[in-house]
């Protein structure tokens, strides 16, 4: 059985959650906290999390996670069958880490965690989130899902690091810059939310979460 290694407030950890329970791959899951502990850096090359332990041994990075998922359990397929069409899918989801996700990250450590970030980083982060938004929305479609008229992985990524980029711009820069890119966001967000996988993803968040502002 595959186990799935993390805690519930990473949105990276979420995103791996949702697709295990969108598939209905049987998991149990393990509390294990970023750290360069030595047995640690064994399961998890830098320490990070998520990663998932399976019966060949572990595997991090949760995009990989998810293409490894994908094709040890095809069934419940989050992905369309077009060739083209699932390499939108994946289009999207880079966009959405790699120019939205990961610039949006750099502010967390205020947002979340009581720490300071420079005037200068949030000029930096604000410049890069702005072109990263809008360019997700040439390629977005709403229609209702993210990529088109199925839930696809795109949309247990979207989901997560939208929700979480709204968060933080909110508390940084006084203006969810999400709603302003994407104004059909809120509704998108609550279908989603709507679906029972999600819903567990966010009652265990919110526990987690409750947990760690009580230490
Ligand atoms: N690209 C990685 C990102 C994972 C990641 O950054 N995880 C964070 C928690 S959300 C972490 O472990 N941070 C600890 C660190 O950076 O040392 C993935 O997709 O899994």
């Amino acid at each position: 059985m595959i186990k799935l290694c993390g805690f519930a407030i990473s949105n990276y950890y979420n995103k791996t959650k949702l697709v295990l329970l969108e598939k209905g791959i049987e998991f149990s899951e393990e509390f294990v906290i970023p750290s360069q502990d030595e047995t640690l850096l064994k399961r998890s090359p830098l320490g990070k999390i998520p990663f998932i332990e399976t019966e060949h041994g572990c595997l991090s990075e949760s995009q990989v996670i998810l293409e490894y998922l994908e094709e040890q359990y095809p069934e419940n397929s989050l992905y369309p069958v077009d060739i083209y069409e699932r390499a939108k899918c994946r289009e999207l989801i880079q966009h959405l880490e790699l120019n939205i996700e990961l610039p949006a990250r750099r502010l967390y450590k205020e947002v979340f965690f009581g720490g300071f970030v420079s005037d200068e980083t949030k000029a930096e982060v604000k410049e890069r989130l702005e072109i990263g938004l809008k360019g997700l929305t040439r390629l977005t479609k709403f229609s209702p899902f993210i990529a088109g008229d199925t839930f696809t992985a795109t949309d247990c990524v979207a989901w997560l690091h939208l929700s979480m980029v709204s968060i933080a711009t909110q508390k940084i820069y006084d203006t969810d810059m999400v709603v302003q890119a994407i104004p059909e966001i809120a509704s998108y967000i609550q279908m989603v939310e709507s679906r029972s996988s999600a819903q567990k993803v966010a009652a265990d968040r919110a526990i987690a979460m409750a947990n760690f502002i009580k230490k």
